[in-house]
């Protein structure tokens, strides 16, 4: 079915999708040596949890279809960002910027954008720390960068955006404007509530 979908591009598709699969591999190996090493050297890591998820085939046709693209490989791998997803989520909102500049220092990955959304949160109240990348992956004859997008965020904001995504799902994206808006004031909460925390964590470190 998926190969009469995608005609005589199909060993294309198949080989691109496992490229993302190696990059997903790829980093998710990296977070976790560095999660291992800021414990041998701090005894404390930035990173609370690291998830990976691989864009479904139905998105990925919903949004080349939104974008205007071409449904051909090229146009997926130049265009589409998020087709490999990692999502580290930290406990405080400076471990963000920590993750960012370490990130920064490292050439097996190159960070083509950052999009800021705690600076500039999105007019739902969504925060998040956005970074499209693309990642270095050896295979055993040459060498490729596979595009990747990299969420970090606090527990605070991922337990809204999972949460919020729950019930934008259950209403269909449809959600009444009034509950929209208590949304976004809960999204202010948390916001304050990780404020807070890394007040708190000041506190302590100078004692
Ligand atoms: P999924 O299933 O999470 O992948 P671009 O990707 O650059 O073409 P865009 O829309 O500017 O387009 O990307 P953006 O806004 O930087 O990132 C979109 C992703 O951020 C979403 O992915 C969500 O994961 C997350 N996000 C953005 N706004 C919200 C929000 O209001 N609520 C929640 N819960 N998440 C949000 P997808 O593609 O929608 O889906």
């Amino acid at each position: 079915e998926i190969e009469e979908f995608f005609g005589e591009q199909f060993q294309q598709w198949r080989e691109r999708f496992r490229y993302y699969e190696m990059a997903i591999t790829e980093l998710e190996s990296d977070l976790g040596i560095i999660d291992l090493d800021w414990q041998t050297r701090l005894g404390y890591s930035p990173i609370e949890h690291v998830k990976t998820r691989m864009k479904t085939l139905p998105s990925i046709v919903r949004k080349m279809k939104q974008k205007e693209l071409p449904l051909e490989v090229d146009a997926l791998w130049d265009n589409v960002h998020d087709v490999a997803g990692v999502r580290i989520v930290t406990s405080f909102r400076d471990d963000i910027y920590a993750i960012l500049e370490h990130l920064r220092k490292r050439d097996d990955l190159q960070i083509d954008e950052v999009k800021d959304y705690i600076k500039h949160p999105k007019p739902s109240g969504y925060r998040s720390l956005h970074l499209i990348v693309r990642t270095k992956v050896y295979l055993a004859e040459r060498i490729i960068w596979v595009p990747a997008e990299i969420q970090i965020r606090t527990l605070a904001m991922d337990f809204w955006a999972a949460t919020e995504h729950k019930l934008q799902y259950k209403y269909q994206h449809q959600v009444p404007e009034s509950s929209r808006a208590e949304l976004t004031e809960a999204a202010n909460m948390a916001d304050a509530l990780d404020t807070q925390m890394g007040r708190i964590r000041e506190q302590i470190l100078k004692k």
